[in-house]
């Protein structure tokens, strides 16, 4: 009996608080949702993330007194960028966009629920110590081929892009249905080169659903 290859498609932080409105808004991040909701019906598995922080996170600027958002500290060997309080645990700030469509959701992964490592990637912590458990699903399910859409382009989407390829998946990354924040003039640019460089091959949702989507 031969496995037909399966595919799964990965949301990576759709959450009120990257969307207009949200305390870390990631610039046209409402655009991806009709994308996201389109795209979802071509693909075997779907599963989302979530960033998921306890309110005392280490990646709070509101939790290093004297420093502001963008200040970067180091936290047992790497460094931090301070973000501002986004993504608390069970907050509506948390919870995912209200268009964004749920029912073919087949499994949510939960990042930066330790309050003293952040978490990028939805596969493993910044330190690469503890694994998700993404990793492990995907090998259970028979995906070899994921495809990548969601907030932000340069850091969540980057980095689970990133370990994605490292870890022998045929990685994509949905160009058109990312956004980022882009902190320094560029970093979405650098970070699709990044990606690409290391293996992960650039698609636009056209290439998967055939037909314009519209917004
Ligand atoms: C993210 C900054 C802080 C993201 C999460 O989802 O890209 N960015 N936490
Ligand atoms: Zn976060």
């Amino acid at each position: 009996m031969t496995i037909k290859p399966k595919k799964a498609l990965i949301m990576v932080d759709l959450q009120n608080d990257f969307c207009k409105g949200g305390s870390l808004e990631v610039p046209g991040s409402e655009e991806v949702i009709p994308l996201a909701n389109e795209l979802q019906k071509h693909f075997d598995v779907v599963i989302a993330t979530k960033d998921w922080h306890p309110k005392d996170h280490i990646s709070f600027a509101s939790n290093h007194p004297g420093y502001k958002v963008g200040d970067v500290v180091e936290v047992e060997h790497l460094e931090q960028i301070l973000w501002p309080n986004h993504c608390v645990q069970d907050s509506k700030g948390a919870e995912l966009h209200p268009r964004l469509e749920t029912s073919r959701i087949q499994h949510f992964f939960l990042k930066g629920i330790d309050k003293n490592i952040d978490s990028y990637s939805a596969f493993f912590d910044n330190a690469h110590l503890r694994a998700t458990g993404l990793a492990d699903y995907l090998l259970r399910h028979e995906i070899q081929d994921i495809y990548i859409l969601g907030l932000a382009t340069d850091y969540c989407v980057r980095f689970t892009c990133l370990d994605a390829t490292h870890l022998g998946f045929n990685t994509f990354i949905i160009e058109d249905a990312c956004r980022g924040v882009e902190l320094f003039p560029g970093d979405i640019k650098n970070a699709l080169e990044e990606m690409k460089n290391e293996g992960v091959t650039v698609v636009r949702s056209e290439d998967i659903c055939k037909k314009p989507i519209a917004c």
